[in-house]
């Protein structure tokens, strides 16, 4: 919602190009919705322009983890894309990430690269701005662009090559403690998906490239995911009762309550343990899609980048470290991915572009327009996000269209309803349909 009246579009100036024909280089469903509902258009391999049906989407998803980052008490700030070679030699990451990272480099051949990942970047910030052990706990992040040259980029936004993450990195004065902010994480992470209406199971992973002994991924169980799992299904039964938690208390009894049953990436996998651990009837062998990657890898970056604070006694320790991913333009497909239909796109409320569409079935008709336009109007006043499908095109058409972008409310209105006082709305979730006065709308949306 905005005071630029940015919430409430018309259809007809709205830039939204949607087609009827499935793209064929589009593997899956969601790739294809994408790409179908007009919401992002490739620019080249793996790189993508947001257009804005898609753009509202991910500064939904961005919203949504920003507000759970500052209720962990993470703090935001931002650092550039572009990094210098020289930090990463110091890390010793520089030749390790090999052809995944873009090298580029500038006027005064200086070597520099597009950023895979921050760790090396925040921590020479920390080590250049921190001395005392009074400087911590402090975990900051940003959302910013990364770019990781991928032998495949596929599935559209789900592995591209340039995308948008959120990443945080902790920094505390013992592992006991760092395990304290790597415990905020994980729940802040249940409940940003919970919040997006999707199930992100957490699960025991490998640390590749970025190290350490302590890690887990977020997994989203679908067909089409890139991860094969192992699980409990006690694990996708339970209810993300984390919504009420307090930071400030011990968080390790309600992170055992998830660690405890056994869930684990392929990397992971250990098959005595599964079966020694699950009943066999609830032994869950999937594919998912990993939306979030969490990572405690104690001083491997603070020791070699010189982030160290002084002890009360005057000595000096190496700050110990964690590190926290989410996905978010991945989560755009991956949201989509666990909700949609044949006709399209089922958005969750709390992502969708609009909440609202207003569906004229006889453009230029008196009695239509002035309904729609009087609902259009109110709805904006209200600060609903609304999109009024003013088209002169046929009905068919425009349920088509609204099916396909998962608007989650819409309101029909024909000549018919106009003579007998009546709209017609309908549950893009559940189908149902339902007739209305429009004072019975308000109050079903909510709203006065
Ligand atoms: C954690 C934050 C890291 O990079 N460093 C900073 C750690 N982890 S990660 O697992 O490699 O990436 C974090 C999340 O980013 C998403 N992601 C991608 N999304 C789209 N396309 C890609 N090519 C891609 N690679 C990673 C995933 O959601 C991952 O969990």
């Amino acid at each position: 919602m905005s005071d630029d009246n940015s919430h409430a579009v018309r259809r007809s100036q709205f830039f939204l190009p949607t087609t009827k024909e499935t793209p064929s280089d589009a593997q899956i469903a969601s790739h294809r919705l994408m790409l179908r509902a007009g919401m992002v258009r490739q620019s080249s391999a793996g790189i993508y322009s947001w257009l804005p049906l898609g753009f509202r989407v991910l500064r939904k998803i961005e919203k949504i983890v920003r507000e759970e980052q500052n209720l962990a008490g993470a703090q935001e700030l931002l650092m550039p894309t572009i990094q210098s070679a020289d930090l990463w030699r110091a890390s010793g990451r520089y030749e390790d990430y090999g052809k995944e990272m873009l090298r580029i480099s500038d006027r005064h051949d200086r070597e520099m690269l597009y950023g895979p990942t921050n760790e090396e970047l925040i921590t020479e910030i920390f080590a250049g701005t921190l001395r005392s052990y009074r400087d911590v706990p402090k975990t900051l992040y940003h959302i910013q662009w990364k770019f990781r040259d991928e032998v495949r980029p596929r599935f559209g936004v789900m592995r591209g090559r340039e995308f948008y993450m959120k990443d945080a990195y902790s920094f505390d004065l013992t592992s006991e403690l760092g395990r304290v902010s790597y415990n905020k994480m994980f729940i802040a992470y249940l409940r940003t998906f919970a919040r997006m209406g999707i199930n992100a199971i957490p699960m025991r992973a490998d640390t590749g490239p970025i190290g350490g002994e302590l890690s887990h991924e977020f997994i989203i169980l679908a067909d089409t995911g890139e991860s094969e799992i192992f699980c409990d299904q006690d694990l996708i039964d339970m209810d993300v009762m984390a919504s009420e938690v307090d930071y400030a208390v011990d968080l390790q009894p309600i992170v055992d309550k998830w660690t405890g049953l056994y869930a684990a990436t392929d990397e992971m996998h250990d098959e005595k343990k599964f079966e020694a651990n699950v009943p066999e009837g609830k032994r869950v062998c999937a594919r998912g899609i990993e939306v979030g990657h969490i990572f405690f890898f104690g001083t491997k970056y603070s020791e070699k980048l010189g982030a160290k604070v002084n002890l009360q006694n005057g000595d000096e320790r190496a700050v110990q470290m964690g590190s926290y991913g989410i996905g978010v333009s991945r989560l755009v497909g991956g949201i989509i991915e666990a909700s949609h239909d044949e006709e399209g796109i089922i958005w969750p409320e709390s992502v969708a572009p609009f909440r609202v569409g207003i569906i004229n079935l006889r453009q230029g008709d008196n009695a239509c327009d002035q309904s729609c336009n009087d609902l259009f109007i109110k709805l904006a006043e209200q600060g609903v996000e609304v999109i009024y499908d003013d088209r002169s095109e046929r009905a068919g058409g425009k349920f088509a269209d609204m099916e396909l972008t998962g608007i989650p409310y819409q309101v029909i209105i024909g000549p018919k309803g106009v003579e007998k006082g009546v709209l017609e709305f309908k549950n893009r979730k559940t189908g149902e349909r339902e007739e209305f006065s429009s004072d019975a709308l308000f109050s079903r949306l909510g709203i006065n």
